[in-house]
This record gives C-alpha cells, sequence and structure tokens, in this order.
C-alpha cells in the first residue's frame, strides 16, 4: 500500500506537532501506489490525469482503478491491470526499483520492502534494512579497495615512469652500439675481403696444378688403354689392325646392324685397311673407345663374333689369357715404379689400392670391369693437402671470415634488442603508462578441463590439464572499451582457426582490483572468449557510484 500522510493543518494543533508533521511530509509525499518520487507529480490528486504518452485523459479517481486506460500502463501503476505497466517499489532502507506490472499480488515478494504484494495474501518479510546494511558493506568494501587500488596504481603509474625512461636511455646506448659494430663490420668485412683475394688465387692455383696433374694422368692411362686394346685387337700379333681385326669386335657396329662391314671399319680406321700402333693411337683410338668391349672380360661372349679367318675364335681365347696374363704383368710393373722412391702421395695412394686389388686374389680377374672404373674414381681423385704458404693464407682468411661473421652477429644481437624496446615503447600502456607492468607477464587460471593463460599485450592461450597442445585464442589487438572508457577492455584476434567456425578471439573485461589477476574465464560463443580480469591499474580515485538511488524513502 502506498504511503499517505495526510498533511494536516488546523489552530488546534501546536506548533511542535505541526513542525514534526511538515518534516514527515517531506519525507512520506502523497502519491499514487506504485509512482515513483520523481514521476509523483504527474499524478496530482483530483486533477484529470493525462497518459504519460499523452494518448489520453482520465479522470483521477480511474488512476490505479484496476482498469487499463491508457496504452503506456501509466494510468496503473499500482495494480497488475496493464500488461506492459510498472511498479515502483521505494525499498526504504535499501535500493528502489520498478518491477514490471504483472508481478504485482502475484504471491511472490520481489520488493524488499513488500509493497508489491499488498493484496495477495502472501507474507513478505521487510528484508530493505538487511539488504541494504550488507550493500552498504559490500560498497565499503568496495571503495577501500579501489582506494588501496589506487595507491598501488599511482605507485605503477611512477614504475612505468621510471621504466619508460630507463628504456630510453637503452635504446640510446644500443643505438651507439650499432653505431660502432657497423663500423666494425665494414671494416673486418674489409680485412676479409682483402684476405680473401690471396687465399682465393692461392687455391686456385694450387687446383689447377691438381688438374693438369690429372689430365696427364688421364692421357697416360688412356694411352696405355689405347695400346692394351691396340694389342687386344692384334688377333695375329703382326704389329697392325686389320679391318678382319676390327670386324672381330660387333659393339662397334655403327649401323645398327649388328655387324661390322668392311666399309664401317675403314672408316673407324680412318680410311686406312690397316694401321699400326701409332695411327691407332691418333686416329682410331677416339672413335672407338665408348663403344669398345675389352675382350679381357668376356668370357663367354653373347654378341654375335664375326668368323675370322683361320679359327679365330680359338686364338682369341688364347689371346684372352695371354692378355690377362699382360695385364697383371702390367699392374706388376706399375706397382714396382711406384715402390721406387717415387714421391707423389697420389701414386702413394694408388699403391695402396694395388695392393687391396692383390688381395683380391682370384675375384680381381672375374670382377675386373666392375672393378676398373671404381679405382679410377676413387683415390685418384683427391687433391693432395695444400702447400703450407696456401694452408697459411686460408688460415688467415679463415680468421678473418670468423672476426667479421662474430662482429655481424653482435650487430644483430643488437638490432633485435633495440627492435624488442622500440616495439616496446610503441605499445599503448595507458593513459599513464599503469598497464605496462604486464608487458612480458603471464596470469594463469585453471578451470575444470582448461589451464588459460593470458599475457596482456601478446596472446592468450589454453592448454588441456590432461595434456596436449597449446591453442591460441589470440593475440594482442587493441584496447576495445566504449569509447568513455577505451582501457576498461583488451581485445585479442587471429588464434588459432576454429573447425568450420572463426579464428579464436579473446575479450578481457578489467575491473579494479588489489591484485592482477584472471577471476573468471567463459566462451559465451563458439571459439570467442570472455575472461575477467583485475589489475590495480584499473582503479580510479573516488567513491564508487553505482548509480543508485539511496535517498528516496
Ligand atoms: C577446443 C577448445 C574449445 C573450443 C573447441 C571448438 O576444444 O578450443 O574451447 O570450443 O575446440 O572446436
Amino acid at each position: 500500500m502506498a504511503v499517505r500522510a495526510a498533511v494536516l493543518g488546523g489552530r488546534s494543533l501546536g506548533l511542535g506537532l505541526l513542525l514534526l508533521l511538515v518534516a514527515v511530509a517531506a519525507l512520506e509525499v502523497k502519491r499514487p501506489r506504485g509512482v515513483s518520487l520523481q514521476n509523483r507529480h504527474f499524478y496530482e490528486e483530483n486533477i484529470p490525469f493525462t497518459c504519460l504518452d499523452g494518448s489520453k485523459t482520465i479522470p483521477f479517481h480511474e488512476v490505479n482503478d484496476d482498469y487499463c486506460d491508457c496504452r503506456d500502463g501509466s494510468d496503473e501503476p499500482g495494480t497488475s491491470a496493464c500488461p506492459n505497466g510498472s511498479y515502483h517499489c521505494s525499498n526504504a532502507g535499501h535500493r528502489s526499483q520498478y518491477i514490471p506490472s504483472s508481478h504485482v499480488n502475484d504471491g511472490i515478494c520481489d520488493c524488499c520492502d513488500t509493497t508489491d504484494e499488498y493484496n495477495s495474501g502472501a507474507t513478505c518479510l521487510n528484508t530493505c534494512k538487511e539488504q541494504g546494511r550488507k550493500e552498504r558493506e559490500t560498497l565499503q568494501k568496495m571503495a577501500e579497495m579501489a582506494k588501496e587500488g589506487f595507491k598501488l596504481k599511482q605507485q605503477l603509474i611512477e614504475d612505468a615512469k621510471k621504466s619508460r625512461e630507463d628504456k630510453q636511455l637503452k635504446l640510446a646506448e644500443l643505438q651507439k652500439e650499432k653505431a660502432n659494430w657497423e663500423v666494425q663490420v665494414e671494416s673486418l668485412r674489409t680485412l676479409k675481403e682483402a684476405a680473401e683475394k690471396p687465399e682465393q688465387e692461392a687455391k686456385e692455383v694450387h687446383k689447377n696444378a691438381w688438374d693438369e696433374v690429372q689430365a696427364a694422368h688421364n692421357l697416360e692411362k688412356n694411352k696405355a688403354k689405347a695400346a692394351e686394346t691396340f694389342k687386344e685387337l692384334d688377333d695375329n700379333e703382326d704389329g697392325f689392325i686389320t679391318m678382319n681385326e676390327i670386324q672381330t669386335h660387333a659393339e662397334l657396329d655403327s649401323d645398327g646392324d649388328g655387324v661390322v662391314s668392311e666399309q664401317e671399319a675403314e672408316t673407324l680406321l680412318g680410311g686406312a685397311s690397316h694401321v699400326d700402333v701409332a695411327s691407332f693411337q691418333e686416329v682410331v683410338w677416339a672413335g672407338i673407345q665408348d663403344k669398345y668391349k675389352s675382350e679381357a672380360v668376356t668370357e663367354t661372349p653373347i654378341v654375335p663374333v664375326v668368323p675370322v679367318e683361320g679359327g679365330a675364335d680359338s686364338s682369341r681365347e688364347v689371346d684372352h689369357e695371354d692378355h690377362r696374363k699382360d695385364e697383371d704383368e702390367d699392374d706388376y710393373g706399375e706397382g714396382q715404379d711406384d715402390g721406387v722412391g717415387d714421391d707423389d702421395s697420389e701414386d702413394d695412394g694408388e699403391e695402396e689400392e694395388e695392393e687391396e686389388e692383390d688381395g683380391a686374389g682370384e675375384d680381381y680377374y672375374k670382377n675386373r670391369q666392375s672393378y676398373v672404373p671404381e679405382k679410377e674414381g676413387t683415390e685418384e681423385e683427391k687433391m693432395p693437402a695444400y702447400d703450407e704458404e696456401t694452408q697459411m693464407l686460408i688460415d688467415v682468411a679463415e680468421k678473418a671470415r670468423n672476426e667479421f661473421s662474430e662482429a655481424e652477429k653482435s650487430l644483430k644481437e643488437v638490432e633485435s634488442s633495440i627492435g624488442s624496446i622500440e616495439k616496446e615503447l610503441l605499445v599503448d600502456f595507458g593513459p599513464d603508462g599503469e598497464y605496462a607492468y604486464m608487458f612480458d607477464q603471464c596470469y594463469e587460471m585453471t578451470t575444470n578441463e582448461y589451464v588459460y593463460k593470458l599475457c596482456p599485450f601478446n596472446k592468450v592461450a589454453q592448454k588441456p590439464k590432461q595434456g596436449g597442445s597449446e591453442t591460441n585464442l589470440g593475440v594482442w589487438s587493441s584496447w576495445a572499451g566504449p569509447e568513455n572508457n577505451k582501457f576498461s577492455m583488451m581485445k585479442f584476434d587471429h588464434g588459432t582457426g576454429c573447425w568450420q567456425g572463426p579464428n579464436r578471439s579473446t575479450m578481457v573485461k578489467l575491473s579494479c582490483g588489489r591484485e592482477t589477476m584472471v577471476l573468471s574465464t567463459s566462451e559465451p560463443s563458439r571459439c570467442e572468449y570472455l575472461m575477467e580480469f583485475s589489475t590495480p591499474a584499473f582503479c580510479q580515485e573516488g567513491v564508487h557510484d553505482d548509480g543508485s538511488d539511496h535517498d528516496e524513502l
């Protein structure tokens, strides 16, 4: 029931009583049930009432007559007659509030002053004083916390200022260091290049000499091979290779018919009918060396053999044996030569290999064809060590290279330190730098499933408690509070992609607190996270203002 206090005047009343009543009237202002103090002037007793939306005017006695006249429900502030109306409870001792008209007399106590249930029979207890006391206590605590937090914030601001100055000094120092290193790097580059030039030249001389040795060696070997081949081809051992003798080697066929014709043989012999060993080496060998197959390995020839007059087959068989013998003798001779005071290291290597070959015994003959190239491809290709002078130039150049790359490394390190300080100095740490202390820090919170990690100005991550890899919930984007309170929200985005969804992102809502900590985490919609985060940096000076209407009775 609305509180009504008649303002009574009367000569019979004493002045004291009059004053008391005036005082009460100031507190308990007469107005229809469910009307707020603010709106009471719309409801003047005995004056026709105009709906608050201006749509209709009705006699005053129709206000709160349990019949809805106004479209906006304003004629029934204290009944449940209008579906869209609202009821105001004063809640003396606590915070006044509006409830929907439908809650009036519905049997449920909504207002702490019980006034919404004036005609339902529901037994409501007035809890306003108790609630008000509790709320005041809470507000008191919050105010104390805000005060303490604000004090801490002043320290944070001081520290941030100091640290910013230190960083600027450090930056200036690093810039100087960088300039020094740049000079160093350039002079060491010059030294390096100066040392590398003679090194390169000496190495080239050495390499060229080695190439020459190798070329000469290869030439020798090729000549020996040509001589050996001459012997093989010279079936009748008359010191000439004839067309017939060439024709016994079907692999030398040039037109692909599998047979070396007389014409082809003549061409191979350089137009002559026969050649001696000198012409063979000069004219013939170059033309056949790629195709020629040594008889020494074709124990059971598969290729068709052109019959040679006078039972060439049997004589070739003998020759073959002879050749093996010759080759063996050659190898022996070579070994002998090497053994006699030849101080060429490369030859020494060869000698070692020869010994190995000797050790191979019977297999050496059987596998001769595959064995030879293997021998050619190994030891002989190794370049001998550099001479002392060249090695010295290499060592000097190597030292210069190391010094140069060390200096270059130091320059890169200094540049990277400069980069990170510059990056930090560019971050917006709040109006007075109060959020700077969080840079490089991470704050964790564990829920049933995950460990959440908030690293302000860097990233947010989520890691399953039972193990597994970390999921990026967003990297630092910007401050994202409303225009008048920009530093109340942090935004992190471009996190790990969500399956069939957006990239993960996180909003962090800041609140004032003594400690810097994550208060809660949630995922309001899939892969979009919300964190509540307390920090003294968010505390404001002055009393906590919650906008409530405490003075109304
Ligand atoms: C993971 C977590 C969850 C997220 C799902 C989406 O399980 O990152 O937070 O909702 O992936 O698939």
